[in-house]
């Protein structure tokens, strides 16, 4: 297979968007163009004169990202290359938040693309600021734990659920720690006819504060605990599910590898606030019959 993605970016080592982009393209293959918000994964990627890009990419901003994949496809439509898939990759802050309109217009009008979120959970790029995507409890530095703080109060918002309420015929979730299942979506995507959405999580060594050789085990635990559940939906219902049976690990087992959940062991009350994820967890075991 040709080499879609090259190495020799300015990604951190370890780096969770360059693996993502990296799967995304195997799995959406060399006839593909790609629009790419802000965000590390951009900054990395192209510093001029250089791109680690060997399909087209286009930079766009957060707010129209979905619009600029809608416009590729609409020209791509009047030229007669029906076959070229369009990928946006957009980071959480693009997506959940920055991006949502745009995001959500391209989606009802029905445009024939692919969105891939590469959930990092925070604004990494700016410095760790938290976003709609960042967990319940995760320090960054605009929700620091400190004396009066467990961290982010909010839980993470629900990105899959509001794309299939889009009436999107396929909406997968993904995780970097899982290449393969990451590859078959994006292929399965892309290959389905209107807007599809892929949505995958990946760990940032430098904003969740792990060792840089931990970032795949860092995402793997994510989904053995239960709280990132790997499924698949088409036209609104669930059709497939990543079991996770009796290898269910402990959240505590996830938390413990990261430094944005380091007071939670350290702070007067962090026991109750462990079980509180622990609660999301289970919750998804359950919904998901994990
Ligand atoms: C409209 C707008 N707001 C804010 C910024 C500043 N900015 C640049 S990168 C970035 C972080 C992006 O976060 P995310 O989409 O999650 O991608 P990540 O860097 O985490 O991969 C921000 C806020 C900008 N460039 N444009
Ligand atoms: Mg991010």
């Amino acid at each position: 297979m040709k080499n879609l993605f090259d190495s020799g970016h300015r990604g951190c080592a370890g780096c969770c968007d360059a693996m993502a982009a990296k799967f995304t393209l195997m799995g959406a293959g060399e006839d593909s163009i790609v629009i790419n918000p802000t965000g590390c994964l951009e900054v990395m990627t192209t510093p001029f004169p250089e791109t680690s890009w060997n399909v087209p990419w286009i930079h766009s901003l957060f707010e129209n990202a979905a619009a600029v994949g809608a416009g590729v496809e609409a020209a791509l439509k009047s030229l007669g290359k029906e076959n070229t898939k369009v990928v946006v990759m957009g980071g959480d802050g693009a997506t959940l938040d920055i991006g949502m309109r745009s995001i959500s217009g391209t989606f009802e009008r029905g445009h024939d693309l692919t969105y891939v979120c590469i959930d990092n959970e925070a604004y990494m790029n700016t410095g760790v600021q938290r976003s709609g995507a960042t967990p319940y409890n995760a320090s960054t530095t605009t929700s620091p734990s400190g004396k009066v703080s467990f961290g982010n109060p909010r839980p993470k918002k629900n990105m899959p659920a509001i794309m299939a309420a889009h009436g999107a015929p396929y909406v997968a979730t993904t995780s970097i720690g899982f290449p393969k299942d990451m590859i078959k979506k994006v292929a399965k995507a892309t290959e389905i006819e209107g807007p599809t959405y892929v949505h995958a999580h990946a760990p940032c060594t430098t904003g969740w504060g792990f060792d840089t050789s931990k970032t795949v085990e860092v995402a793997k635990m994510a989904v053995q605990t239960g709280l990132w559940p790997l499924y698949e939906m088409e036209d609104g219902e669930v059709t497939k599910v990543r079991k996770i049976g009796k290898n269910v690990k402990p959240v505590e087992d996830y938390l413990k590898m990261q430094r944005r959940f380091k007071h939670l062991f350290t702070m007067e009350g962090g026991e109750e606030e462990i079980a509180k994820i622990q609660a999301i967890a289970d919750k998804n075991i359950e919904d998901f019959g994990l």
